[in-house]
């Protein structure tokens, strides 16, 4: 399925996910990542936007790290750049939703450019993967992007309290909703349902709590998913680190 007419199917979608989106991806260009859903539980097919080089520096290649939480990813292809899984294996083996033993996981997907990317012109990329059953966590994907001269580490998570804009290199990350809050078909009533009592939370008198909280998820966002993340990620930094190193070496 093109780009193009994901675009087309999910309209709705897309439009709340940008509203989640912009209060992790400020107005600078960056890497930022965009769902067709962000409903939990639901396939997603995330799209990975790279504005512009390193300070001027063509991109040459691309390292998307894979949330811990998500098992599995399928890449799409790119006809520029050559693309390659790296795999851990899993302390514990678990069964995946095919009753099948999985024992290890995506850490991480590399793409390599066979041109590099000219900056002054943008490239995305896309991963299609299962969105964990778990609403309200953020999904942070650290990014390294390295240029013909020198490299961008979008590995910051916001401290507990900070604004994700006062980060230099924001590593790009968004909101699980709520599941069927912005799901596709099935759920498009129940979409429709909450967005309508939102708006008639006055005159309406059940439920006004939770879609007046739906209504500005930035507010869980920034109590309940950063503040987990920080922690989860400084092992990926180090990985980053060590990983920068090799290639120094190499
Ligand atoms: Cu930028």
């Amino acid at each position: 399925m093109s780009i193009r007419t994901f675009a087309r199917l999910c309209a709705l979608p897309a439009a709340t996910a940008a509203v989640a989106l912009s209060l992790a991806a400020p107005a600078s260009a960056h890497v930022t990542a965009t769902p067709s859903t962000a409903a939990a539980g639901a396939y997603t097919v995330v799209t990975f936007s790279v504005g512009h080089g390193c300070e001027g520096s063509p991109t040459t290649r691309i390292e998307i790290q894979v949330p811990e939480s998500v098992l599995s990813v399928t890449p799409t292809r790119n006809p520029y750049y050559d693309v390659e899984k790296t795999m851990v294996d899993l302390d514990d083996p678990v069964t995946d939703a095919h009753g099948n033993e999985v024992t290890e996981r995506v850490a991480s997907i590399v793409y390599t450019a066979d041109t590099p990317l000219p900056e002054g012109q943008r490239d995305t990329f896309e991963l299609s993967f299962q969105l964990p059953d778990a609403e309200g966590d953020v999904l942070a994907f650290p990014t390294v992007q390295t240029c013909q001269e020198g490299e961008t580490g979008w590995v910051e998570v916001p401290a507990e309290g900070q604004d994700v804009d006062e980060l230099d290199s924001p590593a790009p990350a968004f909101e699980i909703l709520p599941a069927g809050e912005d799901a596709h078909g099935s759920s498009d009533e129940a979409s429709d349902e909450s967005a309508g009592s939102a708006e008639q939370a006055s005159t309406d008198d059940d439920g006004a709590g939770e879609p007046a909280e739906a209504a500005t998820p930035e507010a869980g966002w920034a109590a309940l998913g950063w503040a987990g993340l920080a922690a989860g990620l400084l092992g990926l930094g180090a990985g980053g680190v060590a990983l920068a190193r090799t290639r120094t070496s190499a």
